[in-house]
């Protein structure tokens, strides 16, 4: 009886440690887990926590073999009929004047991470949609969906996915360089625009296209396709007196997917809340390089 009680705090010390040192065993496996770029054995250059597993380009597709009967063998649209092009051509004074001008306009540009709850018109949303729309793609697939959330409830559930992905994001996947190199912009995981701002606009690249009978579609560049159609849409937004900042929230893709009931051919690639600037925001006093840090002239 004696011996057992001066076994019982040395069986009680035994059984903490061991309780220890399998908690911290289970949170080293979730740290892994949740940082996929980062397994043993690869050197801190092939460490790249800001590329989005979900968001591989996958026009590969095609080639990597699957089912070929799911894919369209060549393009079966109607062909094109090729008509005279029509351009506007300014004398050079108005050149200047215009590039000027636009030039001065997009430099004002600023990503804004306080957004004003003040109404904006729907119309104007369209029109900028509308304006993105125009960009250049890949054989012309126009491999974009942009979704435009304003219900606030909708809203809100986005916000709950990006701040709990975000927060793990700051806490493990981003690593001390990347959340170090940030500070300076004074960025964390709570996103109090996703409620407040009038409007979302969540820009999808669609990795491949879907026919009425089924059959996949080849979205050559789609990535790109749609990066350029997301520039535009900046442009447009910032022509139109509105503010944004390009977020990419990473790994949230596949949760909000579900969310806006958007299909499996479709990828999350940007984020953005749409608004006017609220009257108190501010923004980090950045400098633009110049242009003979940027151009070189052959
Ligand atoms: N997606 C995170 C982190 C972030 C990353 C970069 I690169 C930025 O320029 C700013 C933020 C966020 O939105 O907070």
């Amino acid at each position: 009886m004696a011996l057992l009680s001066v076994l019982t705090p040395v069986l009680a010390l035994v059984l903490c440690l061991v309780i220890g040192f399998l908690f911290l065993r289970s949170r080293d496996a979730e740290t892994t887990s949740r940082a996929p770029a980062q397994t043993k054995g690869t050197s801190k250059t092939d460490f790249r926590p800001w590329v989005d597993q979900d968001l591989l380009d996958d026009t590969e597709i095609t080639a990597a073999g699957g089912d070929e009967d799911e894919w369209v063998d060549g393009d079966d649209d109607e062909e094109f009929a090729h008509v005279p092009y029509s351009h506007p051509r300014y004398p050079e004074e108005t050149m200047l004047q215009r590039s000027d001008n636009f030039y001065s306009l997009m430099n004002q540009r600023r990503s804004v991470r306080f957004i004003s709850s003040e109404p904006v018109s729907r119309k104007v949303i369209d029109n900028i949609i509308l304006t993105a729309g125009t960009a250049p793609s890949g054989a012309h697939t126009e491999p974009w969906s942009f979704v435009v959330v304003s219900d606030p409830k909708t809203k809100h559930q986005i916000r709950l996915i990006v701040e709990e992905e975000e927060e793990v994001n700051y806490h493990q996947r981003m690593g001390d360089k990347w959340v170090n190199d940030l500070s300076k912009l004074r960025t964390n995981w709570i996103k109090e625009y996703l409620d407040v701002a009038p409007y979302l606009i969540l820009i999808f690249k669609q990795a491949y296209g879907i026919l009425p009978n089924g059959k996949k579609k080849t979205h050559y560049y789609n990535e790109i396709s749609v990066s350029i159609s997301c520039g535009i849409l900046l442009a447009a937004l910032q022509n139109a007196g509105l503010v944004t900042v390009t977020s990419t929230p990473l790994n949230c893709g596949p949760q909000l997917r579900l969310l806006l009931k958007r299909p499996a051919n479709e990828k999350l690639l940007l984020l953005l809340p749409v608004g006017y600037p609220a009257a108190d925001a501010t923004v980090p006093d950045l400098k633009r390089k110049h242009l003979d840090d940027i151009m070189v002239h052959i």
